[in-house]
């Protein structure tokens, strides 16, 4: 018989980019059930063109259920994925809480597949939004050419944050529209903001509209943010090099949806563009976007809403040996989070 899904924040940024998901993709579950907070359950969304009432998060509601999709904050897995797993199912998680730990498998499915199997927990975890970005495309480099080095600056939408990010990057950009005199002074944004009655309570350390903010995560010791150090320990987990050299500043931009990463990645030999080119053609989850002389190169606006990895503006770094410079898309919401929850929970659903 089919298996049943659970998908746990059904109503979370990441979770209405689920739904749509798992009702697009070939039609593998028996039930697939929509599980909440106490305060959303009972309303009533759409799955595989069918209403379905969303049900609180309670001990019971895992059972019968073979595959669990979690995207809740860390604190809420931390609680609940223990309790589900418990109970039988197999919990793959989305929130940073158990992604690092030795007896949980961090996976991207087509990197890293196999790693889904040894799960003693019962638990697989899928990695952070900005890691995944460009995991597609590094690990069918890496493959091929070994990776030595990973320096990144990351161009994270604002939706990373959850709906609230989308919804201050409108509020602003609505209460400066027309303006033209903004932008052009210290603080004149934030004044603007402030005489048009915008609440105080952005999800981002400094305005986004207009603005780029080189901030995005909690605060870790040595002034690093949570963001960045996410993408060195995951991509060393993900890839297996545990001595892997990453480096990243994670800047926050006012784009709505699709993180964008300027990589510059050192590999044990020598690679060209044109072999680079080869793999990434090659790879099926990659789309390569790369003639500049053209006007090619991948952009979040372009790559919204699509599933790939977008990949271009590949050079050969000039004084760096055995390195390219290269730009990747990702939408966030989809290969970022639902899409590789979706396709770890079809991986494991082909073994069960
Ligand atoms: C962000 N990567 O973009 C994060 C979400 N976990 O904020």
């Amino acid at each position: 018989s089919r298996p049943n899904l659970a998908l746990v924040g059904a109503t979370g940024a990441v979770g209405t980019v689920m739904r749509e998901i798992v009702s697009s993709r070939e039609d593998i579950w028996g039930e697939i059930r929509l599980v909440a907070s106490a305060r959303s359950a009972g309303k009533v969304l759409r799955v595989r063109d069918e209403d379905v009432v969303v049900r609180a998060l309670t001990p019971e509601v895992f059972d019968g259920i073979d595959i669990v999709i979690f995207d809740v904050p860390d604190e809420v897995s931390a609680e609940w994925v223990p309790i589900a797993a418990a109970r039988g199912p197999i919990v793959i998680d989305k929130s940073g809480t158990f992604r690092m730990e030795a007896d949980v498998p961090l996976v991207v499915p087509e990197v890293n597949p196999l790693d889904a199997r040894n799960r003693p927990r019962g638990v697989i975890s899928t990695p952070n939004c900005t890691t995944l970005s460009m995991m597609a495309a590094m690990g069918a480099l890496h493959a091929e050419y070994t990776l030595k080095e990973l320096v990144v600056a990351s161009y994270q939408a604002v939706s990373g944050a959850g709906v609230v990010g989308p919804a201050r990057l409108y509020d602003e950009v609505e209460a400066l529209a027309g303006d033209r005199s903004v932008g052009q002074a210290s603080g004149d944004v934030r004044k603007a903001l402030a005489n048009k009655q915008l609440p105080d309570d952005s999800p981002f350390p400094a305005p986004i509209a207009f603005n780029v903010v080189p901030w995005a995560g909690s605060y870790k010791d040595g002034g690093w943010a949570s963001e960045e150090l996410k993408l060195r320990n995951e991509s060393r987990k993900i890839l297996g090099i545990p001595d892997l050299k990453v480096s990243a500043t994670c800047v926050r931009v006012p784009v709505v949806t699709t993180h964008s990463l300027a990589v510059h990645a050192r590999f044990e030999r020598e690679i060209t563009v044109a072999d680079a080119h080869r793999v990434l053609e090659a790879a099926p989850t990659v789309v390569l976007m790369d003639d500049p002389a053209n006007g090619v190169f991948p952009t979040p606006l372009e790559v919204v809403g699509n599933d790939p990895t977008y990949v271009g503006r590949i050079r050969q770094a000039i004084d760096f040996p055995n390195t390219l410079d290269l730009f990747v898309c990702g939408d966030n919401l989809r290969k970022g989070a639902a899409l590789n929850a979706a396709e770890i929970a079809e991986l494991v659903a082909s073994e069960l």
